[in-house]
């Protein structure tokens, strides 16, 4: 996996914020590689006619399969995931896939799934306090999100540090006390957050389609989701790069140490100090 160096400015923004945008993450050729993959997936979507005034028929939100196409397989040791590794440890593989598309609503639709959730349903377990960071998305844009409610997924700015739910006021649709961005993008930039930050679909009022790609990475104790139960030896067979095998769970148990990841991350000068057990006294 090529090597990409978190800066301390691209550290600090996320640790602020709980997401991070990474320009031209993908150079135009391999924007059009990964659509042109994501449009065979999407194609009955894509070819359905529209159906009127529901715009939830109007989204598609699909999870299993993605990696038989070659373009999205390779996508999963993507040098974007170098920044993954820095912020969290070597120790992560891929919990989820998602490509979604969202095609234009009539500007009077109602904002149909503003669902604003933390990810990964920690929460319902562990509640809202003191929340561990266990997962990061890497959300590829193959389309350009350069004004307002054009698809992309809204963020809560610094919600990721709120101890408590999100206060929505009755008969509103967001919070008032924190920054909602809804952040421009070009095809080919990434958007990163991680899973305590408070985001939500949106709808799509522009005249185009919408596509991402969103690729989930958490930590090697965290069970995938079910779409991707690991290990896939289809999916493994195709790849001989060490990194792609412990990213598509190919180590056997979680006691495993992730070997390949924690080479790479040594060679590049950015393995995580050692936390010992037990310290002397
Ligand atoms: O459809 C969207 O924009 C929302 C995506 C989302 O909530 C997620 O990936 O967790």
């Amino acid at each position: 996996m090529e090597f990409v160096q978190l800066s301390d400015a691209q550290r600090q923004s996320f640790n602020e914020d709980g997401f991070l945008v990474v320009r031209n993450a993908l150079d135009p050729e391999k924007v059009q590689r990964v659509t042109e993959a994501s449009d065979r997936l999407a194609g009955p979507f894509l070819t359905k006619p529209e159906v009127r005034g529901r715009p939830e028929y109007n989204h598609l939100d699909l999870r299993p399969g993605l990696l038989r196409e070659e373009a999205l397989l390779e996508l999963v040791t993507h040098s974007t995931v170098s920044l993954v590794v820095q912020l969290m440890t070597p120790n992560i593989h891929l919990h989820s896939t998602a490509l979604i598309y969202k095609r234009p609503e009539t500007p009077d639709a109602p904002a149909f799934r503003r669902g604003w959730h933390r990810d990964i349903r920690i929460p319902r377990d562990l509640g809202h306090q003191s929340l561990p960071l266990v997962g990061i998305k890497i959300c590829y844009c193959l389309t350009d999100f350069t004004e307002s409610n054009c698809g992309m997924t809204l963020m809560a700015r610094t919600s990721h540090l709120k101890n408590e739910p999100l206060a929505i006021p009755r008969d509103e649709v967001d919070p008032p006390d924190v920054e909602v961005c809804d952040v421009r993008l070009n095809a080919g930039d990434a958007l990163l957050f991680e899973n305590r930050i408070f985001h939500t679909a949106a709808p799509n009022r522009s005249n185009r389609v919408s596509k991402v790609l969103i690729y989930g990475y958490a930590y090697r104790w965290m069970r995938t989701e079910v779409y991707l139960e690991v290990p896939d030896q289809e999916l493994l067979k195709k790849t001989d790069d060490p990194i792609a095998h412990q990213l598509l769970g190919g180590y056997r148990d979680v006691d495993t140490q992730p070997w390949a990841l924690q080479e790479w991350a040594k060679r590049h000068g950015v393995q995580p100090a050692p936390v010992p057990w037990t310290i002397e006294i």
